[in-house]
């Protein structure tokens, strides 16, 4: 996002406890509804504007001291990058540093999970990341680091077209433009590749569905919150050597007119399309909640058909996290393998003391709402979302964590927190062993089948973990 939108760009200050997922009350949410939703909170910030996040895609298969990144959420904020240290759990490992404080404009995982793009920042440099640089146990400085390839680029969102292409939406001579950066080359600012010019308002957020169609959005100005869609062939044409731009005016497809103000796109698993709102800068336009268009919208407009109708159902649903409909920014992201949507807003007000809008930077951490439709994967059965579930392996519907760790009790026989089972988490075991709840010695973390009592039972699931590591699901 730019320096303008970010002056009034939102998070909410919550307590920084650290709390497992936790079920909320479920919205008015769609398919999404089906399983209710969860919260956690984001790693807690203090001179960023935002915490950005993305997460890594089903196909990838690095794992960085322990730690599978597959469908792992990770988030930017300050001078910190983090990974989440389990699914569902508000415990955030730092994984990398910049040199100094930033405020992401994003955070972009290629498909393969190769390569993170970072926007640190209006007017910084834009970060390529190798994903394997991360470390849980010594995050490298990536601002010094020399695998890191930095250069200067305008941006505000960007989206990985493939492996490959990085497409950027940015300011333009007039109004914003799209254009591509070839991740591959030694220097990817030696050869800007323009897409789309001569965009009618401000950058705002872009966006690729699985079959490669780009999706353009306004943020203010005459054409706030107007979408428009761009069919694979006509990218893959303006990409090639011999391309040629995209007029903005006579080329793709209006698919939406003042939807939000675009500020964060993206594609679920049926590729409906997501649309987070930003503010409408005084403006009467959509802002403060974030909205759904779905997929068959967008084939019916590739075709030539006609755009969104909002008023009828089937085609638009609003998602509200935000019951004052009143933020400034409203990040959406779709963690695919988890099929788990995340949506973050400022709930700084609340009804029915609705501020005129829910301004400001408030340090603090955000409170994000997780949704799963009803196929969202639950690995163990025991009715929590793998995407929520602190330990997804094992069941354990009331999701205990005592130490507050991010490892449910289920899975955590590593009462010392040193990252392994060993014999100093056995005398904890063994100075509760045979105590019911209520007596003297008696330790919750121990009773790791919840009845009450810390028992044999309870050391056959101790002596299953014996010797295991981190992480604990
Ligand atoms: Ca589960
Ligand atoms: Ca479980
Ligand atoms: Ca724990
Ligand atoms: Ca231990």
């Amino acid at each position: 996002m730019n320096a303008l939108t970010r002056t009034i760009v939102a998070c909410v200050a919550t307590a920084s406890i650290v709390l497992p997922a936790r079920r909320a009350a479920a919205e008015a949410f769609g398919e999404y509804d089906t399983k209710g939703s969860y919260s956690i909170t984001l790693p807690p910030r203090t001179t960023s504007y935002a915490t950005l996040m993305d997460s890594f895609g089903p196909g990838t298969s690095a794992v960085i001291d322990g730690y599978a990144l597959k469908g792992r959420l990770i988030a930017a904020n300050d001078s910190t990058i983090y990974l989440q240290k389990n699914f569902g759990s508000s415990v955030w490992l730092p994984v990398a540093k910049v040199a100094s404080n930033m405020d992401p404009s994003f955070v972009k995982i290629s498909p393969d999970g190769a390569t993170i793009a970072l926007g640190i920042g209006y007017f910084q440099p834009l970060y390529l990341v190798g994903s394997n640089l991360l470390s849980v146990n010594a995050p490298p400085n990536l601002s010094t680091h020399a695998q890191v390839k930095r250069f200067n680029a305008n941006y505000y969102d960007a989206v990985w077209r493939d492996a490959r292409y990085l497409l950027i939406n940015s300011e333009g001579p007039t109004g914003s433009r799209v254009y591509a950066i070839d991740t591959y080359l030694a220097n990817p600012a030696s050869a800007f590749i323009p897409l789309i010019e001569n965009v009618p308002g401000a950058s705002a957020g872009i966006t690729v569905d699985r079959f490669g169609n780009l999706v353009t959005g306004i943020g203010y100005g005459t054409n706030t919150g107007e979408l428009k869609i761009w069919p694979a062939g006509d990218v893959a044409t303006a990409l090639a050597p011999d391309g040629a731009p995209l007029a903005y005016s006579s080329t793709g497809h209006v698919l939406a007119a003042g939807v939000l103000s675009a500020a964060s796109l993206g594609f679920d698993a049926d590729n409906n399309l997501y649309v987070g709102g930003g503010d409408a800068f005084g403006g009467s336009g959509d802002y403060g909640y974030a909205a759904l268009i779905h997929g068959d919208v967008l084939t019916r407009v590739l075709a030539g058909g006609d755009p969104l109708d909002r008023s009828m159902p089937g085609e638009f649903t609003v998602m509200a996290p935000d019951p004052c409909k009143n933020d400034d920014f409203t990040n959406v992201q779709y963690v695919s393998s988890l099929k788990m949507l995340v949506v973050s807003a400022n709930l700084a007000s609340k009804p029915p003391n609705c501020a005129p809008m829910d301004n400001g930077a408030a340090s603090g951490s955000a409170t994000v709402q997780l949704y799963f439709p009803p196929d969202a994967p639950d690995t163990d059965g025991d009715g929590i979302p793998d995407g929520a579930d602190n330990a997804y392996l094992t069941p354990n519907p009331d999701q205990t964590d005592s130490d507050g760790d991010g490892f449910g009790d289920v899975a955590d026989v590593d009462f010392d927190n040193d990252g392994i089972v060993s014999g100093k988490d056995f005398s904890v075991f063994v100075d509760a062993f045979d105590a019911a709840t209520g007596g003297s010695n008696y330790d919750a973390r121990c009773d790791l089948n919840r009845d009450g009592k810390i028992d044999w039972t309870d050391y056959a699931l101790f002596k299953a973990r014996w010797a295991t590591t981190a992480p604990f699901y």
